[in-house]
């Protein structure tokens, strides 16, 4: 026998037997079950952080938390080198006592920004260079103030078009150009060089949208690495995407060698409408008159979650956490019941069958 045999062996012995076993102790939240899985994580808008009982629900059951709008350009800095840190802090502090960790959100993008920055003194468009200048200050100012709290940061957010193309309409393309995402990610890894910098957009699971996307990620890592991660946010319905449609999309991720977080997870449950990331918009291909009827939502909803999380458990290799859009209906972007907390913080049937579905996969 060669030395070979002998390693393979003592290998096997001193590895634990984790593969083939299912957890033992069966965990009753969501954050505990997901160890060894992935981060879960939860988008708090301020009046949920400061609410003592809503913000207890989150730390049961969320190991990461992201401001839903607090950290936004227009929240961070209002007017030119007037920075207003105050709401994000709070969120800081509130994940530090809970033990959960942030997630930045974000740097750039053509929303939630103001025309400030994008202003000449009397009032025309800035030069490139001056939009750089604000641009650097500000990520600057806003990754140093949190260095060492918060890990990940979207650093560019939808900057593409659905057919996968640069937004040419965003401001910061109007000021920047073509090399507005090179030049946001080098900024930020200048600023931080130890946070994880993640490229953010909606409508991931479409093919032109994010093959343009990550074929213009692997085109600027090229040359140096400055695009760590990829978020698919997650705002989905209860008919799109497919499942196929979602592991393909994962699958590209990893061939890509990114590090992908499902962002920001919801299930739109008005079956007439989808979920742009825009708004609601029509579904074209789908006729609400030949919908029947839904008589127990919670149990449809439950059934999409679970086949969503086993897709992501499936995955959970290239996965480096799962954040849900809001803790309750009652705090959501959309309309409808696409979270899974009901209006009155009352978990839903999805929630717990998450939790089993973790509970009962090997990791
Ligand atoms: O949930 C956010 C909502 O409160 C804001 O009014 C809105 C403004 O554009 O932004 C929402 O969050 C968005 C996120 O920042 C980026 N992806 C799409 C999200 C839902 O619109």
């Amino acid at each position: 026998p060669k030395p070979a045999l002998q390693a393979i062996i003592d290998l096997m012995n001193k590895t634990p037997k984790t593969a083939k076993t299912s957890n033992s102790a069966s965990a009753k939240t969501l954050r505990d079950a997901s160890k060894g899985f992935f981060e879960v994580g939860v988008a708090l808008p301020d009046r949920v952080v400061r609410d003592e009982r809503l913000n207890k629900i989150a730390a049961l059951q969320f190991n990461r938390v992201v401001c839903e709008n607090e950290m936004k350009f227009e929240s961070l800095e209002p007017q030119e080198n007037r920075f207003t840190f105050e709401r994000g802090d709070r969120l800081v502090e509130f994940a530090q006592k809970n033990g959960m960790s942030v997630h930045g959100h974000t740097l750039v993008w053509h929303a939630q920004t103001p025309r400030w920055v994008f202003q000449d003194a009397n009032g025309g468009q800035a030069s490139k260079e001056l939009v750089m200048k604000r641009l650097k200050n500000h990520i600057d100012t806003v990754m140093k103030h949190y260095k060492g709290k918060i890990k990940t940061w979207d650093v560019v957010n939808e900057a593409f078009t659905d057919q996968g193309n640069l937004r040419t309409s965003s401001p910061w393309y109007r000021a920047l150009g073509n090399d507005l995402i090179k030049i946001a990610f080098t900024l930020a890894r200048e600023a931080d060089p130890d946070a994880i910098l993640i490229y953010n957009d909606y409508s991931m699971p479409n093919d032109p949208k994010r093959q343009g996307i990550i074929k213009a990620i692997k085109e600027i890592n090229k040359e140096k690495k400055i695009i760590d991660g990829i978020g698919y946010q997650g705002h989905w319905d209860l008919n799109w995407p497919s499942l196929a449609q979602i592991q393909k999309a994962i699958d590209e991720a990893r061939e890509a060698g990114l590090k992908l977080y499902i962002s920001e997870l919801d299930i739109n449950t008005d079956r007439s409408k989808r979920n742009s990331g825009r708004g609601l918009e029509a579904n074209p291909e789908i006729d609400p008159s030949t919908l029947q009827p839904i008589t127990d939502m919670n149990v449809v909803l439950r059934d999409r979650y679970r086949e969503i999380f086993e897709i992501f458990l499936k995955n959970a290799d290239v996965i480096e956490a799962v954040t849900v859009w809001g803790l309750d209906d009652a705090h959501s972007w959309i309309r409808g019941e696409p979270l899974l907390y009901d209006r009155n913080q009352n978990p839903k049937p999805a929630l717990q069958a998450i939790i089993d579905l973790m509970n009962k996969t090997p990791k």
